[in-house]
């Protein structure tokens, strides 16, 4: 029978050699843990395998990504995902803006009510300045950011009635995502707000528990949400989430220059993609995703110029106190980039 001594002696050596399941022979990882909440078919889950997808074909297998959706590695708690990306309990991450804002404050800017009236809008930030002073704020919080994509604009949808003015939304009870603005926001509006994970509002949406929430229609139609009772949609573009590509510093450095490239460009490619595949069938002439929904039998309301501006004059005061506690000069910025889009 084998000592202890000489197992742990042997087991040693499989290690040193690179024969062990931690360490591939180049001392990369095997597989390097990528958080997500939501997999593929959704937009997000795409881009995600995406990266994963050209990350192993242009570094022909030396860097592996293994997406873990649900944010699992996190036992489901996407408000703490960047501080597990942060201390290296994950690798990388494709990561939403409002999840990561509990740790960077800058990024409740995508949150603020009626910022941006449109996708070029949207576009003008992540794409300008604005993308760049916050990319500096998420390496300044302890992660290496590379690329941009998309959750969407989010849309208001319940199981009660048609939304056309605050006055419709007096008392209902909303799910809604981690960052305190969602509760100013919806209290502002005389709704009922309810602040829970992604993992706990799928229940809550299929028991009653909420009449309502608020979420990207990609999401919406993946997950069948009329399905579910949801059968009032108001598109009312309120806010939108981008999403990050970023990665642990530590994990970063381990990287060769020339593979450090490749991840990112591999992360700008899958952001187009991801882009594209988050704005089907809701722009331009395509309007087939939203098309779709209404075929499901649901009301879908789109608001006039005048319905919209109640919604803006009721989030006013909540729009100008974040905007103090994100940075005036920020806001300021990014109101400019907009101005000139
Ligand atoms: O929890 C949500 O609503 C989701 C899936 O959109 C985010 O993670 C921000």
């Amino acid at each position: 029978m084998k000592t202890f001594k000489t197992m742990i002696a042997a087991a040693a050596a499989v290690t040193t050699l690179g024969f062990g399941p931690a360490m591939a022979q180049d001392g990369y990882k095997d597989e390097y843990r990528v958080s997500t909440v939501v997999p593929a078919p959704f937009p997000w889950g795409l881009a995600a395998e995406k990266w994963a997808e050209l990350t192993k074909e242009r570094t022909e297998g030396r860097i592996n990504l293994k997406i873990y959706p649900g944010v699992q590695l996190v036992q489901g708690d996407q408000t703490r995902e960047f501080t597990a990306l942060r201390q290296g309990v994950i690798d990388m991450a494709v990561g939403s803006t409002i999840n990561w804002s509990p740790q960077i404050n800058e990024l409740n800017l995508f949150s603020l009510p009626f910022l941006m009236p449109d996708y070029a809008a949207l576009d003008a930030l992540t794409q300008g300045p604005v993308g760049e002073a916050i990319f500096d704020a998420v390496r300044k919080k302890g992660a290496v950011p590379l690329a941009w994509a998309e959750n969407g604009f989010r849309e208001v949808t319940n199981s009660k009635r048609s939304i056309r003015t605050p006055a419709d939304m007096e008392g209902l009870k909303l799910r809604v995502v981690g960052s305190p603005i969602y509760n100013d926001m919806f209290t502002a509006l005389g709704a009922n707000p309810t602040q829970m994970s992604w993992a706990d509002a799928q229940p809550a949406l299929t028991t009653g528990a909420v009449d309502g929430q608020e979420n990207p229609l990609t999401i919406y139609s993946v997950l069948k949400m009329h399905e579910l009772g949801q059968t009032h949609v108001t598109l009312w573009g309120y806010v939108a989430d981008p999403l990050i590509f970023a990665v642990n510093p530590a994990v970063f450095d381990s990287f060769t220059p020339e593979d450090q490239k490749i991840l990112q460009q591999a992360a700008v490619d899958a952001g187009v993609y991801g882009i594209e595949v988050a704005r089907k069938g809701m722009t331009g002439g395509d309007q087939s995703l939203i098309d779709e929904i209404k075929g499901y039998g649901v009301d879908v309301v789109t608001l006039t110029p005048e319905e919209r501006q109640q919604f803006v004059d009721a989030t006013r005061g909540v729009y100008d106190q974040w905007k103090q506690k994100i940075g005036a000069d920020l806001v300021d910025q990014a109101e400019a980039s907009i101005a000139n889009r």
